[in-house]
């Protein structure tokens, strides 16, 4: 990209140019090196702009991709995840030349500043559910802060991972700087796990790996690591809640992976798995959450009219229909769905289950498919006591109209991200990320950025002291 040429520098405005030679050679160092790393940052946000512009060209080959892969919808793909990832790109590409340290007044004899310095060689182990989103909410960061990077995309869905690559060339990339390894867990996964010359791994997935991927970095080189792992959210609905609105979110937060809806850019599936509803609406609720599942159209996610496409696999296709018969088994009472849809093809009924407890499997664990549980409770604290009943700590929601309770009840969930009255509501400044077994760090917003430096403290004496 930029090559240092004796004693020319890069200037700002006309490409390389001499340098005034009058300067000593340590001042002449020191010019080379600043104007180098300013144009460097620059460099890496303009380079992250135009792959951005390549994105956005591309919108409907990736979608097709993501669409083949995965199983996801070809129209939120096109109009949601494709534009929403070169959003995510533009939006860390402002923040490369931005990334600074601190001065530090330290003792009377001493002062000191922070360098913040990109972490090094970066191994990013992303899962299935959003290919495109996970990809650049993960590059992106590490570009900003000046990482070199390997990807390894979930095995189901590599091939948008792999035109990104493509992608990434044309933009200017430098080669070795965004790599894309296909492969599989146990093999390609875990390699990057216990890399000796990894310095961090970021990963998206279960919690069962998540233990692996920690326990690989301990006995390797102790990569630093950061976890979005599982998560069994509880969405909570007050009495004083508008009904028809409540249904939409609930059912939002548990369709919406293999849905159609217009929303604010970022989604996650599984937020509202558990959904607690008090006992004045609670009927009311029920008739009409079935009510409108049974509307959902299941099917071809190529088909415009086609509200939820199939599951990305038939492991994934088994495993839910395994966790809908342990609910038949345990008690719970199915009122919609429960089987496959159709004849052919890993289609699934959006299902819904009542008298759900949260010892049940269906309660704890996350299903990560079409599978909804509701829960009638009476008072707050119930509600409270309930929500928080879960090894995870992924994400809420509350829907109320009462704002204190509802800040109120934010305060005592143990989730990284509430939403009230809405779901789903995210922006690329809106961090994101686990408490408890849901994993530890943030993607999204300036934060993520933080997974991906290191900061140097430099040390030196003041005028005049006994150093
Ligand atoms: O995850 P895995 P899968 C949860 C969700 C889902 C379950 C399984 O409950 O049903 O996980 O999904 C790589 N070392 N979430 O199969 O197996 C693997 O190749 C290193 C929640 O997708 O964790 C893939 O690239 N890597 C979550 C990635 O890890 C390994 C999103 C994820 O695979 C590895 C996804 C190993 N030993 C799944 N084994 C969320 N909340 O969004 C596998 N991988």
């Amino acid at each position: 990209m930029i090559e240092r040429k004796g004693y020319r520098c890069f200037d700002l405005k006309d490409g390389y140019a001499d340098l005034d030679l009058g300067k000593t050679m340590a001042e002449l160092i020191q010019y080379v090196n600043d104007a180098i790393e300013v144009m460097m940052m620059m460099e890496r946000g303009r380079i992250m702009m135009k792959f951005a512009d390549l994105v956005d060209k591309h919108v409907e080959e990736l979608a097709v991709l993501d669409t083949i892969d995965a199983g996801k919808l070809f129209s939120m793909g096109k109009e949601r995840d494709i534009p929403g990832a070169a959003h995510t790109l533009r939006y860390y590409a402002g923040a490369a030349d931005k990334i600074h340290g601190e001065t530090l007044k330290m003792s009377r004899e001493l002062q000191a500043y922070t360098l913040r310095e990109p972490i090094g060689v970066v191994g990013h182990i992303i899962p299935w559910n959003f290919p495109s989103t996970m990809f650049f909410l993960k590059v992106s960061p590490a570009l900003a802060a000046g990482c070199t990077m390997i990807v390894k995309p979930a095995e189901q869905t590599p091939l948008s991972a792999l035109y990104y690559a493509h992608l990434a060339k044309l933009a200017g990339i430098p080669d070795g700087v965004l790599n894309v390894i296909t492969g599989f867990g146990p093999t390609a996964g875990a390699a990057i796990c216990s890399h000796m010359d990894i310095d961090k791994v970021s990963f998206t997935g279960s919690t069962e790996v998540g233990r692996k991927v920690m326990q690989a970095a301990a006995t390797s080189n102790l990569k630093s690591v950061s976890l979005e792992l599982g998560g069994k959210s509880p969405l909570i609905i007050f009495d004083d809640a508008d009904v028809d609105k409540a249904v939409d979110l609930a059912l939002l937060g548990i369709l919406y992976n293999k849905a159609k809806l217009l929303l604010q850019s970022f989604t996650y599936i599984q937020t509202s798995s558990r959904v607690y509803v008090q006992e004045g609406i609670y009927d009311e609720f029920v008739k009409k959450s079935v009510e409108k599942a049974k509307t959902w159209v299941v099917g071809d996610p190529f088909d415009p009219s086609v509200k939820q496409g199939p599951q990305v696999d038939k492991k994934q296709f088994e495993k839910i229909l395994s966790y809908i018969e342990h609910g038949k088994r345990e008690g719970a009472t199915l009122l919609t769905g429960g089987k496959p849809s159709g004849e052919k093809g890993y289609y699934i009924e959006p299902t819904i289950f009542t008298d759900v407890k949260e010892d049940m499997l269906i309660g704890k664990d996350e299903i990560f498919g079409p599978v909804m549980s509701l829960m009638k409770f009476k008072t707050v604290k119930e509600a409270i006591e309930r929500a928080n009943k879960t090894r995870y700590g992924l994400a809420a929601g509350i829907v109320t109209k009462d704002l204190d309770l509802a800040n109120t009840v934010s305060r005592s969930i143990r989730a990284g991200v509430i939403w009230i009255n809405c779901y789903f509501a995210f922006d690329r400044d809106c961090p994101f990320g686990g408490y408890k077994m849901s994993g530890f760090g943030r993607d999204n917003g300036l934060h993520a950025l933080e997974n991906y430096l290191q900061v140097k403290s430099v040390v030196t004496p003041i005028y005049n002291s006994p150093w």
